[in-house]
């Protein structure tokens, strides 16, 4: 019974959505072939979410892990994908997970984090995420991301403004870096100059704001910003397939996305800072030096 209330719940969110794309949407069979995938994937690792830790393996380092589920879940979205749209391209953590620098070109690309948050999967800390950015000539076009535990369906079409389980998303009106919570994350690196680069960036923020929190999943850290229940997030680390998503739908609900300098945006760059208003990111720029990592593409 519960399953068929999530699942009909979701269910309206996507119409509610589609009402709002008219037949000359480009991207409207895109969208919704994302929607329906997306809510099946999320059934398939909810219940799987159920039973106790899952078993994983590590990646790059000890801190860095796969489970059967996200490679699973990659796959079955991408077959799905490739099935109706046998020429779109591929930006997936699993298929990238060889080091290999990723091509982001013109054409219709699709960005898939099977599950963001896999160490919370792991544990059974209740904040993971099916992401998934549809993108082309480079642009955002739209953005979804399910949150598994809350059964949360939030998503974005460019212009068309952000919404969670069919409710609109607008960022907080904070301008004041005092009154402001952050949300950074240590991430999956240990190199101990990387991780002191950002103990001693937390240190210089945390003396002047409100708070700083990490969900261990980039994706739901931003789409907190995207929901007004925090005010800024910033993190050096992340992948393209951590944000591509959550960035367009915390840009649709009012946030401000930049490079942490403040600098333009780089999607293939692994750092970002999504920011409720102007005026905090121009109290955090200062505070945050930067850092050089090996690019996604
Ligand atoms: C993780 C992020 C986390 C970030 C890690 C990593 P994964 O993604 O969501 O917030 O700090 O560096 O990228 O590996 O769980 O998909």
């Amino acid at each position: 019974m519960l399953e068929y209330y999530c699942h009909t719940r979701l269910f309206i969110h996507t119409m509610l959505l589609s009402l709002q794309l008219t037949n000359m949407d480009p991207f409207k069979d895109e969208f919704l072939l994302a929607t329906e995938i997306v809510i099946s994937a999320g059934q398939y690792v909810r219940s799987a979410a159920k039973s106790q830790s899952q078993a994983s393996e590590s990646k790059e380092c000890y801190a860095d892990l796969v489970t059967e589920y996200d490679q699973k879940v990659e796959k079955m979205l991408m077959s799905a994908i490739s099935e109706k749209f046998a020429d779109h391209k591929f930006i997936a953590e699993e298929m990238s997970a060889d080091g290999n620098s990723a091509a982001f070109t013109d054409e219709p690309t699709w960005i898939i984090d099977p599950i963001d948050g896999t160490t919370n999967f792991v544990h059974g800390f209740p904040a993971f995420a099916i992401s998934v950015g549809f993108f082309h000539l480079q642009e955002p076009v739209f953005g979804i991301v399910y949150d598994i535990p809350n059964d949360k369906m939030y998503s974005a079409v460019k212009g068309k403004g952000a919404f969670c389980n069919g409710r609109l998303m607008k960022c907080s009106p904070t301008t004041e870096l005092q009154e402001a919570l952050i949300a950074t994350e240590y991430g999956s690196q240990r190199e101990p100059n990387f991780l002191k680069f950002k103990i001693d960036t937390m240190a210089k923020i945390v003396e002047k704001c409100h708070g700083i929190r990490s969900l261990g999943c980039a994706t739901l850290n931003i789409i907190q910003v995207a929901m007004g229940t925090a005010d800024a997030y910033y993190e050096f680390g992340p992948h393209i397939w951590d944000f591509a998503a959550a960035h367009l739908i915390a840009l649709e609900a009012g946030a401000v996305c930049s490079a942490p300098n403040g600098g333009k945006m780089d999607l293939c760059s692994r750092k970002l800072m999504v920011c409720s208003t102007k005026e905090l990111r121009d109290q955090l720029t200062p505070l945050i030096d930067d850092y050089q990592l090996a690019r996604d593409c």
